[in-house]
């Protein structure tokens, strides 16, 4: 029987893959150390899986998580571009040193193959759209490098050990339990909760960048398709997960606010450091690979994740009892 890691899985991905998992009836072991993961992203499903809590920073803590497994969705990292500009050693060593760990682990476990959280901050500011995996890598700011280097030493590890390693590029993914609160939260759950609350988002630059926002469950469905195609097909490449279309800020803002009742324009700030301007993918390869077809779209991805912010807010402030 297979059995499966995920790093990383009390995050927001990471979270999906492994209740997915486990509602596949599957055998599943996580890893996280709660540094941005949270534990109510596992509840409910901490009885129906073996959970380690360690730090990837730690190899002997992923090596002893590596034994047995056969799959690993390595998705633990440190994310977000302007936490990586402030402070890139703590995200340095996160992801690289981690990622490494986690190749250490499972070339001495035997594991079969490892599906890596790529980013599509590898492309950088480079002309061309859409992006496609056959473009030269320009990453810009210390996050796009460190996830760029870890797929530079997976597909090394396919080429000089034979592990069957696949980098998944997400393009900006989005969706419930991505955590608002932070200041390197992802844009979609910082603007949705700050609209719930009647609070004024701030647009950094002049709102025209546009990603290729993706809905999680689109990713999710990425993961398992790649964990089950044959090594042929997969084995040391690497492919885009997203959807195929770019939305502006301003626009995304716009439908935000429709589905918040929130009113009022944005604060328009000073660009991000680091930022790159536009995000769109071509997700031919990933399709013709294994079969990757975007199952949410955007405007519905957007929509559930509203519902899901709101019920959040309701269960966080329960109505007071008359
Ligand atoms: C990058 C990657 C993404 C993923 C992510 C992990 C690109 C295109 N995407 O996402 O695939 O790896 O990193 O962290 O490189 N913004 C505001 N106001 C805010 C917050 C953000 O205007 O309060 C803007 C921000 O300046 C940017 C856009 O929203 O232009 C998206 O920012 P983000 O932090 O959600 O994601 P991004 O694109 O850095």
């Amino acid at each position: 029987m297979t059995k499966y890691l995920v790093t990383g899985c009390a995050g927001f991905i990471g979270s999906w893959i492994t209740q997915t998992l486990i509602q596949r009836g599957e055998t599943v072991r996580g890893f996280d150390n709660f540094e941005t993961g949270r534990k109510q992203n596992l509840s409910g499903l901490l009885d129906h899986f073996e959970f380690i809590q360690g730090d990837l920073r730690n190899a002997g803590a992923v090596a002893r998580a590596c034994e047995g497994i056969d799959i690993i969705f390595h998705q633990g990292a440190l994310p977000s571009v302007p936490r990586s500009v402030k402070d890139p050693r703590t995200s340095h060593t996160a992801n690289i040193d981690g990622t490494f760990n986690v190749l250490e682990g499972a070339r001495a476990a035997g594991v079969r193959r490892i599906i890596y959280a790529a980013s599509s901050s590898a492309y950088g500011n480079q002309p061309g759209f859409p992006r496609i995996e056959t473009m030269v890598p320009m990453p810009i700011a210390p996050y796009p490098v460190q996830k760029m280097a870890g797929e530079l030493y997976m597909r090394s590890y396919w080429q000089i050990y034979g592990l069957e390693t696949v980098c998944l590029r997400y393009f900006n993914i989005f969706g419930p339990r991505q955590d608002p609160n932070s200041p390197y939260s992802g844009v979609m759950a910082k603007f949705a909760l700050l609209m719930l609350r009647g609070e004024r988002p701030t647009i950094f630059g002049d709102g025209e960048q546009g990603r290729d926002f993706t809905y999680v469950e689109n990713a999710v469905s990425a993961n398992l398709l790649a964990a089950a195609a044959p090594a042929e097909k997969v084995a040391g490449r690497v492919f885009n997960v997203a959807c195929g279309q770019r939305h502006t800020l301003n626009k995304t803002y716009q439908i935000l606010s429709e589905l918040t009742g929130y009113t009022h324009p944005p604060i328009y700030g000073p660009p991000r450091t680091g930022d790159i301007q536009d995000s769109l993918a071509d997700i031919t390869a990933a399709r013709e690979a294994f079969g990757y077809e975007p199952l949410v779209s955007f405007e519905e991805g957007l929509r559930r994740t509203v519902e899901w912010y709101k019920q959040e807010m309701h269960r966080a402030q329960p109505p007071a009892s008359s």
